[in-house]
């Protein structure tokens, strides 16, 4: 899907109320969008972007004309703190009765007392495979359950053949790199995040692309064979491939060293122009059928727990999505760089991907 392509559906009169949301790609079912016009009469602009920096650059600048916004855990901390979004107006949101405590609890780390943002959905980063070519190539004992099979070249560098992309997401990359050399994923200590440019640049070579909406459809049409991605994503390749009858076989893998947990927020800008039209939308986003029906479509969990009588039985049985108790002990959360290691952060990741 084409990023920042603005979705107008209806043709809403030039005096009508309109409702700007800027999400994630491949984040909803798209019958939501043209739905929420349909009971609220609003006009909805809903446009696209693949890139907590990307959303933040537009968020620190103001004036981003958005309403809704989605930025995941750890950004929307130090938004908060920079007093980039406005607090809710819990009065205008009576689905709020419906989220998950328990997820409340995990999101209040980076959203004290719960006053900033709802969870729109949450996830993990692990690997996509496409199970036969990386069988093909690495053998049966292939490990691709392991960040190995990304982060140590003596894999990479065989499957770069057939096509390995990663995350463009230095602060989901950067832990992973860490936790593959069993270290803190959290590490803030710039010392220690130095230890992953060797790791990184080691693997720079047998990397095809920095991407994170692409792998998509790369891992569905077999153009790839393995991603370092998102959960959801993955298994949306899964769902494209069988749908397509292509004979590719996509699966996707929490790394047994662990993975990083996240959890996307929906949350008000300062200068949002509409926010009474924001509220409407995150209400809708949390009715129970409406979230249910976005997790059946993408794959990703949601912090609704009355949704979950509505979730297909391979979304909620599915512990690569809703993990049970030992999936769970084998995920990671981190806290927001603070803006000097942040800077050290940005500087590594550009030279990783420029590979110089
Ligand atoms: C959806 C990606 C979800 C998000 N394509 C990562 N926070």
């Amino acid at each position: 899907m084409p990023l920042a392509a603005a979705l107008m559906i209806g043709a809403g009169a030039a005096t009508a109320e309109t409702v700007r949301v800027y999400n994630w790609s491949d984040y909803i079912d798209e019958s939501l969008l043209q739905k929420f016009q349909d009971e609220t009469g609003i006009t909805l602009v809903y446009d696209v972007f693949d890139s907590n920096e990307v959303l933040e650059t537009k968020l620190l600048a103001g004036g981003s004309g958005y309403d809704v916004v989605v930025p995941s855990g750890t950004f929307l901390q130090r938004q908060i703190v920079a007093g980039v979004f406005q607090k809710l107006d819990f009065s205008q949101l009576p689905n709020d009765q419906y989220m998950w405590k328990l997820i409340k609890d995990r999101v209040a780390k980076y959203d004290p007392g719960n006053q900033y943002a709802e969870n729109y959905m949450w996830g993990t980063t692990g690997l996509g495979i496409n199970v036969d070519k990386v069988r093909e190539i690495l053998g049966p004992d292939a490990p691709t359950n392991s960040l190995s099979l990304i982060f140590d070249p003596k894999y990479v560098s065989k499957l770069a053949a057939c096509g390995v992309q990663m995350l463009d997401a230095p602060s989901e990359i950067i832990p992973a790199a860490l936790k593959y050399l069993g270290e803190d994923p959290d590490s803030h200590d710039p010392a220690v995040i130095a230890k992953v440019e060797p790791v990184l640049m080691a693997i720079r070579p047998y990397i095809q692309k920095f991407n994170s909406s692409e792998y998509i459809n790369a891992l569905a049409n077999g153009e790839i064979c393995a991603a370092f991605g998102w959960s959801g994503d993955v298994l949306q390749a899964r769902d494209r491939a069988a749908e397509a009858g292509n004979g590719v076989n996509i699966a996707y893998e929490i790394p047994k060293e662990g993975a990083l947990m996240w959890f996307d927020m929906m949350a008000v800008p300062a200068d949002a122009p509409n926010p009474s039209g924001a509220m409407k939308f995150i209400n809708f986003m949390m009715d129970p059928h409406n979230i249910a029906a976005a997790s059946n479509y993408v794959y990703y969990a949601n912090g609704n727990l009355e949704s979950q009588k509505y979730l297909n039985p391979d979304v909620i049985g599915d512990t690569a999505i809703y993990p049970d108790a030992a999936t769970m002990d084998n995920l990671y959360t981190t806290t927001p760089y603070e803006q000097s290691v942040q800077r050290v952060v940005t500087r590594l990741w550009t030279k990783i991907k420029s590979g110089v």
